[in-house]
C-alpha cells in the first residue's frame, strides 16, 4: 500500500473521504494578485507606491513592463495549482497610444483586452478587477472619493464608472462573474476635526459609482475596509462599520482583508457573521506582521480557521478567495507560489476535517469529546494527500523551487 492509500484508510476511520477532497478543492477559484510581480506600481505611470501601503526590499527582478509581468505570471502559474484567476487593478491598464492621453476616469475594456488574451492562452478562469484609486496625481491630501474638492471626487467617480464596464467585459470574456473590489486609502494622519463629513461624501460617491448601468449576474462589487494605512494613522474613512452599513443597504458585498483589523479581530470569526447576511463574501487573504505589512501567506492557524469556516460553512461557492501580499524582499515568483499553494494547503486542511461530526459534537454538547478529536485530528498526514493532489492534477515529484532558481538566474537577474 502506497502513503496515499494508507493516508486515506487514515481518514476513513474518521470517516473523510480523501478522494472527494482532491476532487472538490481542485474546484475551488483563488484569485491571484498581479501586484506581487511589481511591487504594486502598475504601468500607468506611478513612479512610487502611495496611499499608506508599502512595499519593502529590493530583490532583483521586478517586472517592469506588461510583457515581463506576463511572463512572470505565466511562469508563476505554471506551478501553482488548482483553480486559478487573475487579479488585476486598473494601474496595470495597458495604454500603447492613448498613454499620457487618457486618464482613469476613462479607461476602456480594450486598455485591457492583452490582459484578457493573456488569461485566455494560460487557461485561468477569469479576472478580478480593482479601480486604483491610489498613486496617482489626482489624489489630493489623500483623498479621493471622499474629497471635499468635488473636481477630484467627480474624478474619481467617474474612475469607479469606467472600472464597472471593464468589470462587466472581463466577464463576459470568460462567462464567470467578475469581483470589482473598491478600497481607497482616504484617511488622516492627525486627529480629524470632522469624521462624518467625508463618510457622507464617501457614501454619495459610491451611490454615484454604482447609479451607472451595469449587470449584477456579471460583477459582483464588493467594499474593502480598513484600520489605518502609513501617514494616515489617525482616520480611515472606509471604516469597517461603514463599509458593512453600506454594502447592506446596497445589495453589494463586503470584502474581508485579514491584515485590515485589530491584532484581536479574527477574519474567520467574521465571514460566518457576514455569511447570516450575505450571498457572497470576499476576501483578500495576506499576512499582517505587526501591522498590515502584507506579507507572504504561510500555512498559519488563522488561515485554516478562515478555511475551515468556508468549507464547513458549506460557503465554498459563496467567498470569493484573493490573495493580497507584495513582499519585494525575496524572489516574487517564489512568493506567489509559496502563498497560492498554501492557500491550496489550507483549503484541503479544511476538507479534510470530520466536520459533520464535529458540529454534531458541538450541538450535543460534547465539548470533551469534541476537543479531543479535534487535537487528534491534527497529526493526521495532510502531506500524503496533498501529495496525491499533487501528482493527480500533474505536479508528481516535480521539485517547482528548481525551476524558479532557473529562472531567477536566466530572466530575473537580467533585469537592470
Ligand atoms: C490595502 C488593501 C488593498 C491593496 C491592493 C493593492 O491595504 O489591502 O487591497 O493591497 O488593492
Ligand atoms: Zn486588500
Amino acid at each position: 500500500m502506497n502513503r496515499y492509500e494508507q493516508a486515506k484508510q487514515m481518514f476513513a476511520a474518521y470517516g473523510v473521504d480523501t478522494d472527494a477532497a482532491i476532487g472538490k478543492l481542485a474546484g475551488i477559484p483563488v484569485s491571484v494578485h498581479c501586484w506581487q510581480g511589481d511591487d504594486v506600481i502598475g504601468f500607468d505611470g506611478a513612479g512610487s507606491l502611495e496611499g499608506g501601503i508599502q512595499t519593502t526590499g529590493n530583490y532583483p527582478g521586478r517586472a517592469r513592463t506588461p510583457e515581463e509581468l506576463m511572463a512572470d505570471l505565466k511562469f508563476a502559474f505554471s506551478l501553482m495549482t488548482g483553480k486559478k484567476r487573475l487579479n488585476l487593478h486598473a494601474s496595470y491598464a495597458i495604454l500603447g497610444g492613448d498613454a499620457g492621453k487618457v486618464d482613469r476616469d476613462a479607461y476602456r475594456p480594450e486598455h485591457f483586452a492583452p490582459w484578457v488574451k493573456f488569461a485566455k492562452e494560460i487557461g485561468l478562469d477569469g479576472i478580478d478587477f480593482n479601480p486604483t484609486f491610489f498613486s496617482h496625481p489626482k489624489v489630493k491630501n489623500g483623498l479621493t472619493l471622499s474629497s471635499p474638492d468635488e473636481e477630484t471626487r467627480k474624478f474619481w467617480v467617474r474612475h469607479g464608472q469606467a472600472c464597472l464596464k471593464i468589470s462587466e467585459y472581463f466577464a463576459e470574456q470568460f462567462g464567470t462573474p467578475c469581483l470589482m473590489n473598491i478600497w481607497i486609502a482616504d484617511g488622516l494622519k492627525d486627529v480629524p476635526a470632522d469624521r462624518l463629513t467625508p463618510r457622507l461624501r464617501l457614501k454619495q460617491s459610491l451611490d454615484e459609482i454604482l447609479s451607472a448601468p451595469y449587470d449584477k449576474n456579471k460583477v459582483v462589487v464588493a467594499v474593502e475596509s480598513k484600520v489605518f494605512g502609513i501617514g494616515l494613522e489617525s482616520y480611515t474613512v472606509g471604516s469597517n462599520e461603514f463599509y458593512q452599513n453600506y454594502a447592506a443597504t446596497r445589495g453589494i458585498c463586503c470584502l474581508l482583508d485579514n491584515g485590515h483589523y485589530h491584532p484581536l479581530e479574527y477574519v474567520s470569526d467574521k465571514i460566518p457573521s457576514l455569511l447570516a447576511f450575505y450571498d457572497r463574501v470576499a476576501l483578500h487573504v495576506t499576512r499582517g506582521v505587526r501591522w498590515d505589512s502584507d506579507h507572504v501567506v504561510l500555512l498559519e492557524d488563522e488561515l485554516k480557521e478562515i478555511c475551515k469556516e468556508i468549507v464547513r460553512g458549506n460557503a465554498t461557492e459563496k467567498v470569493m478567495i484573493g490573495l493580497d501580499y507584495f513582499d519585494a524582499s525575496i524572489n516574487r515568483i517564489s512568493a506567489w507560489v509559496v502563498g497560492e499553494r498554501n492557500m491550496q494547503k489550507a483549503l484541503l486542511f479544511a476538507l479534510l476535517q470530520p466536520n459533520e461530526r464535529l458540529k454534531a459534537m458541538q450541538e450535543e454538547g460534547n465539548f470533551t469529546e469534541q476537543m479531543m478529536l479535534q487535537e487528534e485530528l491534527k497529526m493526521l498526514p495532510y502531506g500524503d494527500v496533498w501529495e496525491e493532489y499533487l501528482a493527480r492534477n500533474g505536479f508528481a515529484g516535480s521539485d517547482w523551487f528548481q525551476s524558479v532558481r532557473a529562472y531567477e538566474k536566466d530572466v530575473l537577474a537580467k533585469r537592470r
